[in-house]
């Protein structure tokens, strides 16, 4: 039994989040886990709302709510959410929690002693209305270099340059509008990750091999063009506060740590957070002198986020000088487009995961966002690819099969399992296929290849219709009844085993299909299929389930565009 600990980005509090964040992290991460759990693995899937920075400061202010409260609020509905669609986190977390802010003051005070972190004194810009600093991104002004009116102090949206706020022409607060601004020193923590360079570069090298070219040449990018310091506090009030050992770091008395600084040590202050709900030890899957070091670390995210899992947040595991596992396989994804366009938060473009199970059942999304995840490249959300993939993949190929055979048992063979005939020539040609496929599927999961694993299980519920088409119980019951007895037998064996390898897929229907054939092993199947499609047992009573899926019409589709808009 291998020890499994997975993580998906950790969504960020500022509301519920659209499509294109579950494809790109943690369905793709759930799919995985049940895979590994059925597999018979000990499984620690840990994610976590990701509260800290400004704007959930701002999002909280526009709420009219203490940021403490409105974070509170938007963790319940998020984790709400999240387990609707069947995420089967071992534990969600928040990054707000004590245990997070004890590992972040831990970590920065064992790189302060091991003099990777410096203080410097920087100028920032001071709103006066706004009564705070402004993050570079709230600053905005004329372009210097092409003269566009509305420049964010980090980059101009016009002509690319990357800024600085200092370089801002006329600048305003994007907060406030005003242009009460000040330019003040104010002193931050530096990590100095030019001097950790070479041991990432080292650990990149070794741990690197695993992680695909994507997400490699990503990391090499950086490394090539050689790291710079980082500063990693903020001048807000809401953050881990910097202190070490509940005494405040002097000189930096009120300031917080930066969020994508105590962001991914969240991971491990998570699992701390499931420990002391649950018993568990959490130090068993983060210390490598404590029993992690046979921990498979495995990590899902888009692909902006692939520079601070595989620079930042090393450097600050490495550069603890302790034994922390660090990641051996990241899973990174492209965008999910909302037709051609972006989804967008803030502008609410696209589908949401609220309005999304308003509509439909959550198997009919992980389903789709499954096959057509935005691995490799970006993919496109439509609504008519959407109907098509349901309509013909679930309603088609599997509801149809499951529902025709177990109708069809009830109806010739009393509702249960029946007994007669011997396996033939048929049953043979269609066990050497499902070895084929499950081989298949079971490798696909292995590598995290999630369109080939969905391509791979429709292959098995294909083969199942082909079998059933070519054994054709309807015609052999008027003349050689026992034929027709096998042929059932093996498909309502099919269904069962339909119910065990979609489950990861489609975790509520898979239930529903097991229960349907009496079956509650929920352990992935071996690689044998005369004696996978040998199990049910004869005389066992068995029930057509409701329909399993409805297809999508077109009514609908002009429906969901009118709403929420399309191309
Ligand atoms: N919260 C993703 C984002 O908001 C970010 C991920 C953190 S992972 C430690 O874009
Ligand atoms: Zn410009």
């Amino acid at each position: 039994m291998a020890r499994i600990l997975i993580t998906s980005a950790l969504p960020y509090i500022n509301g519920i989040k659209h499509l294109g964040n579950l494809a790109g992290s943690m369905l793709p991460a759930d799919v995985y886990a049940r895979f590994q759990r059925a597999r018979g693995n000990e499984v620690l899937y840990i994610c976590a709302t990701d509260e800290h920075g400004t704007p959930a400061e701002l999002a909280a202010a526009q709420a009219g709510q203490p940021v403490a409260q409105y974070c509170a609020e938007q963790h319940e509905i998020q984790h709400t959410i999240g387990r609707a669609f069947g995420l089967s986190w071992d534990w969600f977390g928040r990054s707000s929690s004590r245990h997070n802010r004890d590992l972040t003051q831990h970590f920065a005070h064992r790189l302060e002693k091991n003099g990777l972190i410096e203080e410097r004194v920087d100028q920032m810009i001071y709103s006066h209305t706004d009564g705070r600093f402004l993050p570079d991104r709230y600053v905005e002004g004329v372009c210097p270099h092409c003269a566009y009116e509305k420049a964010r102090g980090d980059q101009c949206d016009n002509c690319g340059s990357l800024l600085d706020p200092l370089d801002l022409i006329n600048p305003y607060s994007a907060i406030s509008g005003s242009r009460d601004l000040e330019v003040r020193d104010t002193r931050h923590l530096y990590l100095l990750q030019s001097k950790i360079q070479d041991r990432l570069r080292a650990w990149v090298d070794d741990k690197g091999a695993a992680w695909g070219p994507f997400t490699r040449s990503i990391a090499c990018k950086h490394l090539d063009e050689g790291l710079i310091d980082r500063g990693i506090t903020r001048d807000l009030s809401w953050g881990v506060p910097v202190a070490y050992q509940g005494v405040a770091r002097s000189g930096l008395e009120g300031k917080v740590f930066y969020v994508w600084f105590d962001a991914p040590i969240e991971y491990i202050g998570a699992t701390a957070e499931w420990a002391e709900a649950t018993g568990g030890n959490w130090r068993a899957w983060w210390r490598e002198d404590e029993g992690a070091a046979d921990v498979r670390y495995v990590e899902f995210m888009g692909k902006d986020n692939v520079a601070f899992h595989t620079v930042s947040f090393p450097a600050t595991l490495l550069g603890s000088g302790e034994p922390w596992k660090t990641v051996d396989t990241l899973k990174s994804f492209n965008w999910l487009n909302w037709y051609g366009g972006k989804f967008s938060t803030s502008s609410k473009r696209g589908v949401f995961m609220d309005a999304a199970l308003e509509i439909l059942p959550a198997d009919y999304w992980r389903w789709h966002l499954t096959a057509t995840s935005p691995e490799g490249s970006d993919s496109a959300f439509t609504w008519e690819q959407f109907a098509a993939t349901i309509n013909s993949d679930l309603a088609n190929v599997l509801g149809n099969f499951v529902n025709r055979i177990l109708k069809f048992t009830e109806s010739k063979f009393e509702g249960q399992v029946p007994a007669g005939g011997q396996a033939g020539a048929v049953e043979r040609a269609l066990y050497a296929r499902v070895d084929e496929a499950i081989a298949a599927l079971t490798a696909s999961l292995e590598a995290i290849e999630f369109r080939k694993s969905a391509q791979d299980v429709r292959q098995l519920w294909v083969i199942g219709n082909e079998y059933l088409q070519e054994a054709a119980p309807w015609t052999a019951i008027k003349t050689n009844p026992d034929r027709a007895a096998v042929a059932v037998r093996t498909a309502l064996n099919l269904v069962a085993l339909y119910a065990r390898v979609s489950a990861p897929f489609i975790p509520y229907t898979a239930e529903i299909i097991a229960r349907s054939v009496g079956e509650d092993d929920p352990s992935w199947p071996a690689l044998l299929a005369a004696s996978e499609l040998a199990r049910l047992p004869v005389g066992r009573p068995v029930k057509a389930p409701e329909v399993l899926f409805r297809k999508i019409e077109d009514e609908q589709i002009a429906e969901w565009m009118t709403r929420f808009g399309g191309a």
